[in-house]
């Protein structure tokens, strides 16, 4: 082993080639051929980013119908943070399907919901007594917690930042900033949602502390809401899908005071910063901050899907018995898999990969930046970071060019995403088993992507 690297390869499948390849246009013809099938028989309101169909993946490669092996820096949105198709999870899910498939935890327990539901409790921030319930998704986590912090304090009103993102089930489509393509034409929406201001630093009118960007926040709790009618305050430690922000230094912590205060919850979305993802297990430590429940998904289980709540004992506990639940929830293949995950990220020490990444990708992204002048911004945690983009000389939002940065990437054999409120951030969440040469590769992809074709500076 090197400083700066590990060998992760034994976590990778041994059968399936780290490489980019374009063996045929992207799409192919089996590709565009599944595409015809598609549009005849799946609802149009699902969009994929990719216009090809994956046969295989692994790693961090993406196989696709017609041959072609594309480097993943998407991870499924954060899931596969271990590598798609890990072999140690794909053996565990193997085991478990042949013992038995479901019974409902509510009808007929089994241990491996109480062994996640253990190490979630061990892991999450805070040495206090926890509780944990799982459902089946990120959207399914946050209503979860929404429900507790209401049982537990009495109080009614949910308080969300400027830029979140929550989900698309009725609740979390009120706590979702963004209406297009999230909310529009869905309404009504859950009542009890109130949107203060987040810190943005990149957009701020005037520099401003992540303390006064907390300030701005709790004031306007104050004289539109009342902290004594609220609940809770949920928050992304780093904002995702509006974005990748991370907030001023002492936002978080500022925040996590007044709410302390006020009898109001602090409920951490970790859904998309969680298991490693941000250089730690959990954002939140980044900033020292220790919430009272936390809402989890994504990274937990490799794959399969899992979300859950873990949070304070006696918070937890204050819901009756029956209030929390679903069929699904904790189905045995996802708990085997999210026990087989959790060891990874333990024994692998993925959140030191996460930082490794960080390093590698922000280096060689500010080098990029300096050439190209649409690039306003590098920014992110571990691996989950991102570019924004803007019409040079100006912060004037360039959604445009993050989407031909985007395509121009996919059809070299990249997969990259956008985010941002306002569609103009390209981000990169790599599992965090890459092997260096690819991620390399997928950086050099990226960089003529923006290097080539990107618009060019008004003259002066
Ligand atoms: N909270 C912070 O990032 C999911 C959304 C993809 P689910 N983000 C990806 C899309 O367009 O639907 C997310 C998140 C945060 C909650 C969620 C919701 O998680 O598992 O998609 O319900």
């Amino acid at each position: 082993m090197t400083h700066g690297s590990a060998d992760l390869s034994a976590l990778l499948p041994a059968d399936l080639p780290q490489r980019r390849l374009l063996r045929t246009p992207v799409p192919g013809p089996r590709s565009r051929a599944l595409a015809d099938r598609r549009s005849a028989a799946v609802a149009a309101g699902v969009a994929s980013t990719l216009p090809v169909y994956v046969e295989r993946a692994g790693g961090g490669v993406l196989v696709d119908v017609d041959g072609n092996s594309f480097i993943d820096l998407a991870s499924g949105i954060a899931v596969t943070s271990v590598g798609n198709a890990s072999p140690a999870v794909a053996a565990a899910v193997a085991a478990q399907a042949t013992a038995f498939t479901h019974t409902c935890f509510m009808v007929a327990p089994y241990e491996g919901y109480v062994a996640v539901c253990e190490a979630l409790g061990r892991l999450t921030p805070g040495d206090h007594a926890k509780r944990t319930v799982l459902v089946n998704s990120g959207a399914e986590a946050v209503e979860n917690a929404v429900k507790i912090a209401r049982r537990a304090t009495g109080r009614d009103a949910v308080v969300v930042l400027d830029h979140a993102y929550h989900g698309r089930t009725n609740l979390t489509m009120a706590m979702t900033a963004k209406a297009m393509p999230y909310k529009t034409g869905f309404g009504p929406f859950a009542g009890e949602v109130y949107r203060v201001p987040a810190s943005y630093p990149l957009r701020e009118p005037a520099p401003l502390t992540g303390a006064e960007a907390a300030a701005r926040a709790t004031s306007v709790i104050e004289k539109q809401v009342g902290a004594d009618r609220v609940a809770c305050v949920v928050v992304e430690p780093v904002l995702g899908e509006g974005g990748f922000i991370v907030p001023a230094p002492g936002f978080l912590p500022a925040l996590a005071r007044w709410c302390a205060e006020n009898g109001v919850l602090l409920v951490a979305d970790e859904v998309q910063t969680g298991f490693a993802r941000t250089g730690a297990m959990f954002a939140c430590e980044h900033d020292g901050v220790v919430p009272d429940l936390v809402a989890m998904a994504k990274g937990i289980a490799g794959g399969l899907p899992l979300g859950a709540v873990t949070g304070r004992a006696e918070l937890m506990d204050a819901v009756h018995a029956g209030g929390l639940g679903g069929t699904f929830g904790g189905n045995p293949l996802a708990c085997a898999a999210a026990l087989a995950t959790i060891e990874l990220y333990e024994q692998a020490d993925l959140a030191a990969a996460a930082r490794r990444i960080e390093e590698r990708v922000v280096t060689r992204l500010r080098a990029v930046a300096v050439r190209a002048p649409q690039v306003a911004e590098v920014r992110g945690r571990g691996a989950m970071l991102a570019i924004e983009l803007v019409r040079p000389g100006s912060l004037e939002p360039d959604a445009a060019e993050a989407a031909r940065v985007a395509r121009a990437c996919a059809e070299r054999g990249v997969l990259v995403l956008t985010c941002g409120t306002y569609g103009n951030v390209v981000r990169l969440l790599p599992p965090l088993v890459i092997p260096d040469a690819l991620l390399d590769e997928g950086l050099d992809v990226l960089e003529e992507a923006l290097l080539v074709g990107a618009p060019q500076a008004a003259p002066v």
